[in-house]
């Protein structure tokens, strides 16, 4: 009998290929003869081009062409609004090459395609361009504020969209409060920052008249489907292939970028495989970006510390442009509650233009800084009703009981209202300061202060809603030769892990090594229905999904062992790559013999169909006809959408100490308590867990661009935009809870994004509490420098 894998420690199928160098990015695809791209990109923020002129580049020898945007003849059009949403009153996406204005800097305004990346890179150097600049505004409050220099022209106010929403009644809740808490937190700006850059690289095949595109994609079907769309080709002409991806983090979602349009551009027009990579310094300014959100938030409570409303306005930077619609603030948005029960909630967000890099998701999603607003206001409530801060937190849970809990019009990026589908916040929480023990802790940091010292314990409750639809699809084969099990997704990894955890889901099911079960990902010439990998929706989605199929694998397999076995499908158990029947001591079948029977075409070659031929009722060499609606071979596919997101959720804590001299600070320990639902492979969420809280480090302490007021991005450069070391990551003690989803068949919820989200408020809640003797104001933003921690110190005492 096989042991279960799903809820197995499994190692990782794909890390044998990449921790021996054998990955294959982008960079890697053996492409003979390509020529090579270089864009030019826009060094001022704001401005009209006065002039163009791209003739002494394209002379320099080796050049092919320099597209301007008058080369691009039907594709010289705005890209898509990815995600629309009726309240975009003012939704401006951006054209592939920059027309005759400019909104950021790093806009792309010509591409060269050379014999070389030498060629390109010098002859985008001889590019002429002239500008008429324009005033910016960057301060994302001034540029929302009437009178602001406006990013385009016909958009008043620098709006893009408006949202608000109401569940509950949040003035009477507000009318009759005791006491009503408020504070403004701020979020900076940052970039997820992937090991690989963006790439693309593209041939056109003269004679299939097909175009493959190898991609860095998070979602190679809808960039498949665009592909096809502007270059008005069948779906079936192209192929986009995401081979291995070195971390995706969010903004490899968005599709096109301008190099996904102009590489197979060039590819089709010289008939040469043409490629792209983006170098570092670019990927700052072109990349897209996230986080930056000023929430002005209120809370009215009782004296006991029950919310009874929650009031939460707060302005989204969305950058030159919104081709990802309102969905990092719509998800902000509706996480801002938190695992509170909270009956009356009004919040309300606008996407403001700044003449900035464009803004589409980064791992958490508007969710580190919804939860840093809500959590920081839970902190202050506690501190203002003389309330501990875990108590407080307590009071308000949802409770087991109240579970499906719905926020009525707090409609969430699935289109459906708020529902938190299951959980044990209270346990949670418990579980947090059971390992944390609160009160040895206490008499700690007293006696640590009698000695100077200052320690501070923090936490943040988060939720998460994960595992969006609207579906995915997965695809399960026996090979008729070696019996190996291969499996297909429409999404792609970029180190999650995808390779193991399906294999296990397929293993539990077909009785096979998970190392058996082959999983090819991000190929739409394997397999092209689906969305993509963000949200945190893989396992939920996707592995819903391979295990409604191979559950049907499973059915074909039995149905076919048994009449190869004379048996009755009821005994037929599958176990160790075989079927046979249940106690009876006999060998069975292999999976290679059943699916090698199930095909009346045997593969002479094949060793399987020496056995299978034994069993099957084969009165022709080649096979029995196919009965009507059989289909030959084991192979099945299925579908799974859910019904709505699944709500995962966690509580993390930190002690940290704080050096009050020079804001050092020095995180003793950090403890996990989450739960997302049924875990499939324990070690790998807890590789996701241990990468995200790495990734929320940066953001509590390093993450943020500087753009200067004339909208230069000053830390353009690992040099100077900061990103946690190994040795700045703390050992991350974890909890696993595990509370099923009741919405998929699994049980699962995801975890992918969870570390990040609630790590800034942990550091801010710890410190806070450690420099509580020297009377420090509420930290309201991050990234927590030094010089901001001595600030926040020295305003308690200028207010006295
Ligand atoms: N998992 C599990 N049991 C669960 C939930 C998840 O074993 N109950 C496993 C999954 O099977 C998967 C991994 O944990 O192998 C993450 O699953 P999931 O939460 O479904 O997230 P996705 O696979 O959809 O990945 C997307 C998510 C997002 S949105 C970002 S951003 C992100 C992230 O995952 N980017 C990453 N994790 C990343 N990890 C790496 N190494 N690189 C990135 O770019």
């Amino acid at each position: 009998m096989s042991t279960r894998q799903f809820g197995a420690r499994v190692q990782r199928n794909e890390d044998d290929r990449l921790i021996r160098g054998k990955g294959r990015y982008v960079d890697d695809i053996p492409l003979e003869g390509a020529l090579h791209g270089v864009f030019a990109r826009s060094n001022v923020a704001h401005a009209k081009i006065t002039r163009l002129d791209v003739s002494r580049a394209a002379a320099l020898p080796g050049v092919l062409k320099v597209y301007t945007h008058e080369d691009l003849g039907s594709l010289d059009m705005k890209m898509p609004l990815l995600i629309p949403h009726p309240c975009i009153t003012h939704g401006r996406t951006q054209y592939p090459l920059a027309r005759d204005e400019v909104f950021y800097v790093g806009q792309a305004i010509a591409f060269v395609v050379a014999v070389d990346r030498y060629v390109a890179e010098d002859a985008a150097l001889l590019i002429d361009v002239e500008y008429e600049t324009l005033p910016v505004e960057i301060d994302l409050r001034r540029a929302a504020e009437p009178g602001a220099p406006l990013v385009h022209a016909d958009v008043p106010g620098n709006i893009a969209a408006n949202l608000v929403q109401e569940s509950g009644d949040v003035a009477s809740a507000f009318a009759k409060a005791d006491h009503i808490t408020s504070i403004t937190v701020h979020c900076e700006r940052s970039t997820a920052a992937p090991m690989e850059c963006l790439a693309t690289a593209a041939r056109w095949d003269e004679v299939s008249g097909e175009l493959t595109v190898w991609d860095g994609t998070q979602a190679p079907i809808g960039l498949r489907g665009a592909l096809a769309s502007l270059f008005d080709l069948d779906e079936h002409a192209v192929r986009v292939i995401a081979p291995d991806v070195g971390g995706g983090f969010g903004p490899k979602i968005h599709f096109p970028y301008a190099n996904e349009v102009l590489v197979p551009l060039a590819a089709r027009e010289f008939g040469r495989p043409v490629k792209w990579i983006e170098d570092r310094s670019e990927n700052f300014v072109h990349m897209t970006h996230e986080r930056l959100q000023i929430h002005d938030i209120e809370l009215a409570a009782t004296r006991d510390g029950i919310v009874l409303g929650l009031r939460d306005r707060f302005l989204h930077d969305t950058g030159a442009f919104i081709p990802y619609g309102i969905a990092v603030a719509q998800v902000a948005s509706c996480q801002i509650a938190g695992p509170y029960r909270i009956p009356n909630i009004l919040v309300e967000f606008s996407c403001v233009y700044t003449p900035t890099v464009p803004v589409t998701p980064y791992r958490g999603c508007g969710r580190p800084q919804a939860n840093f607003a809500i959590e920081r206001a839970m902190d202050q409530l506690a501190d203002e009703l003389g309330l501990d801060r875990f108590e407080i937190r307590r009071r308000n849970f949802i409770q087991p009981e109240e579970f499906p809990y719905t926020r009525p019009n707090l409609i969430f990026a699935d289109g459906l209202p708020v529902t938190h589908d299951s959980g044990e916040y209270e346990q949670a929480l418990r579980a947090l300061m059971d390992a944390l023990d609160v009160d040895a802790f206490k008499a700690d940091q007293q006696a640590a202060l009698e000695q100077g010292r200052y320690l501070g314990l923090g936490l943040s409750f988060y939720v998460e809603g994960t595992g969006l639809g609207p579906y995915e699809g997965g695809h399960v084969r026996v090979h008729p030769i070696t019996g190996k099990v291969f499996v297909n997704t429409g999404l792609t990894t970029q180190g999650q892990g995808h390779a193991t955890v399906f294999a296990q889901i397929v293993s539990d099911q077909l009785g096979v090594a998970v190392e058996d079960v082959i999983v090819v990902e991000g190929d739409t010439g394997v397999y092209d229905w689906g969305v993509g990998t963000f949200a945190s929706r893989a396992a939920v989605v996707s592995g819903s999904a391979v295990h409604k199929a191979a559950v049907l694998a499973r059915k074909q397999l039995i149905d076919a062992a048994a009449n190869m076995l004379e048996a009755n499908p009821d005994d037929i158990e599958l176990s160790d790559g075989r079927a046979f029947v249940a106690g009876s001591g006999v060998d069975g079948v292999t999976l290679a013999e059943i699916a090698t029977a199930s095909n009346p075409l045997r593969y002479a070659f094949n060793k399987a169909a020496e056995r299978a031929t034994q069993f099957a009722p084969a009165a022709r060499s080649d096979g029995p006809p196919l009965a009507e609606g059989a289909h030959p071979g084991i192979e099945a596919t299925d579908y799974y959408a859910p019904p709505h997101a699944t709500w995962a959720y966690g509580v993390h804590g930190a002690i940290v100490e704080v050096d009050p001299m020079t804001y050092g600070i020095k995180i003793h320990r950090y403890v996990c308590v989450h739960d997302c639902g049924n875990m499939i492979n324990p070690m790998i969420v807890e590789g996701q867990i241990a990468g995200g809280v790495a990734q929320g480090m940066g953001g509590a302490f390093y993450e943020k661009l500087e753009y200067d007021e004339d909208g230069a991005l000053r830390n353009a450069s690992f040099m100077d935009f900061l990103i946690p070391y190994a040795t700045e990551i703390p050992h991350v003690e974890m909890i696993h809870q595990e509370t099923p989803s009741p919405l998929n068949p699994l049980g699962i919820k995801g975890v992918g994004e969870a570390g990040t989200i609630p790590v800034a408020q942990v550091i801010a809640s710890a410190i806070e509490d450690a420099l509580r003797p020297l009377e420090i104001a509420p930290i309201r933003k991050v990234p927590l420098s030094p010089s901001l921690l001595h600030s926040y110190v020295t305003e308690a005492g200028l207010r006295k």
